[in-house]
Order: C-alpha cells, then sequence, then structure tokens
C-alpha cells in the first residue's frame, strides 16, 4: 500500500511548523509510520543545502536559488520520502515545491513555466496540501514573539512578501482537487482542529 502525502505551504510565521508538528503527533497514536520532515532540508545533503540558503550573508540569483531549492528536493525526494511513501507511511512536510512557485515564481520573478518543469522532472506530487493564510500583522507578531534573527527570506520587502502571498493564493485555487486553503489566524488549537478535520474529510486518516 502507497503513503498518504501532505505537505504544509505558506508565508514566513503562518504557523506550519507548529501545526505539521501537531498533525504528526495525534497521528502517532493509530499505529502507522509517521515521518515528519521539512524543506529545505530532510537529508544531510539539503540540510547542508538548507544552511547556505537561509544564511543572510549569501548573495544568489534568483534562478540560482530556485535550482538550489530543487537540488535539495531531488535529494530529499529519493532518499526520504519515496522511500517512506513506499514503505505505506504517513509522510507530512512543512514546505515543498508550492513554496518554490510562490517565492522564487510568483515573488522573486523566476520563470513559472521553468519551475513547472523542474516540478514535473522532480515527479511527486502531494495527495493533500494545506496553504496557511495569516494577515501580516498575525505573522509579524508570531514571529517576533519567537525571538530567532530573520533569515535571508525574512528580510525580503513588503512588496515581495505581498507577491508570494497572493501567489500561494492562487496555486491553491488552481488545484483545488489537491489544495486547501487555511485560515490560520486563530489559535494553534482552532488551526490544527480545522486541519484534522480536512485529513478526516479529504483522506479518510
Ligand atoms: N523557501 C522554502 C523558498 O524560498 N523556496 C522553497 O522552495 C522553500 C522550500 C525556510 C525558508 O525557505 C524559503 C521560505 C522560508 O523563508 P523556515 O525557517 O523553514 O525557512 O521558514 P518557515 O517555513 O517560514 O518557518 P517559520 O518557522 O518562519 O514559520 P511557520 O512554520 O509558518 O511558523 P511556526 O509554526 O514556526 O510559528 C511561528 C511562531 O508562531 C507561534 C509558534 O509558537 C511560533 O512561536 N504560532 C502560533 N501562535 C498563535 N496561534 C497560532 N495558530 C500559532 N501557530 C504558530
Amino acid at each position: 500500500m502507497r503513503g498518504v502525502f501532505i505537505t504544509f505551504e505558506g508565508g514566513e510565521g503562518a504557523g506550519k511548523s507548529t501545526v505539521a508538528r501537531r498533525l504528526a503527533a495525534s497521528m502517532q497514536t493509530n499505529g502507522r509510520e509517521i515521518v515528519l520532515t521539512r524543506e529545505p532540508g530532510g537529508t544531510p545533503g539539503a540540510e547542508a543545502v538548507r544552511g547556505l540558503l537561509l544564511n543572510p550573508a549569501t548573495v544568489l540569483t534568483p534562478l540560482a536559488d530556485t535550482l538550489l531549492h530543487f537540488a535539495a528536493r531531488a535529494d530529499h525526494v529519493a532518499r526520504v520520502i519515496n522511500p517512506a511513501l513506499a514503505r505505506g507511511a504517513v509522510v507530512i512536510c512543512d514546505r515543498f515545491y508550492d513554496s518554490t512557485m510562490a517565492y522564487q515564481g510568483y515573488g522573486l520573478g523566476v520563470d513559472r513555466n521553468a519551475i513547472a518543469t523542474l516540478i514535473d522532472l522532480v515527479g511527486l506530487t502531494p495527495d493533500l496540501t494545506f496553504v496557511l493564510e495569516v494577515f501580516e500583522l498575525t505573522a509579524k507578531n508570531r514571529l517576533a514573539s519567537r525571538g530567532n534573527a530573520a533569515d535571508r527570506y525574512e528580510q525580503m520587502g513588503a512588496d515581495v512578501m505581498a507577491r508570494i502571498s497572493a501567489g500561494f493564493h492562487a496555486i491553491a485555487l488552481s488545484a483545488p482537487e489537491r489544495c486547501v486553503l487555511v485560515d490560520a489566524n486563530g489559535d494553534a488549537d482552532a488551526v490544527f482542529g480545522s486541519v484534522a478535520a480536512l485529513v478526516t474529510k479529504r483522506l479518510g486518516l
């Protein structure tokens, strides 16, 4: 039995990691293997690429940025995600290719058809994608309350961030069979409740 692949997407501070962790913890109890992973990252090589990509001192053209995300993704899919799906696991991934389309495509202006070609090349489509949407101020407050130093992407301007948010919205609307828009402005319990209900409704899990 092939496993199930669930991804979480959205802008900075939308609460993806928080709800992904809670979903993984809640599903551990039913005896099925759960793999919680993230992008960029998830393998030693992809985590090394992540270090480079998030470092504010790194300077890259948008196309170079895109290709590094796909290099990390190709390794992650081949070494972790596909083997886990072949074992029948539920794989929950914090960001996947929609982030490249939103950040590098809509946000930084890389040719979206070229990104679509790279998506096809990697050759794996999630079964269900949650696109978390929050007001800009909510996201800012959440990130401030966490208190981490801003990474390279968090330093992008408000205009780029607005294009990224609009991009995520457009991606979700263009693939309703796979994507669900989630209002993530509520507290962590409310967001988790919505997501868990949708996992049951859409996937029967
Ligand atoms: N990127 C990634 C690209 O440009 N292209 C790509 O292809 C890919 C894959 C990754 C960066 O890489 C870029 C996008 C990113 O900028 P990251 O550190 O993984 O860097 O960044 P994010 O994925 O954005 O993760 P963040 O941690 O910044 O945001 P999350 O995961 O959305 O938010 P989370 O869950 O960590 O929550 C943030 C804070 O809010 C609280 C949490 O406790 C935490 O303190 N919180 C809530 N508070 C109240 N109510 C809720 N519902 C809450 N949910 C969380």
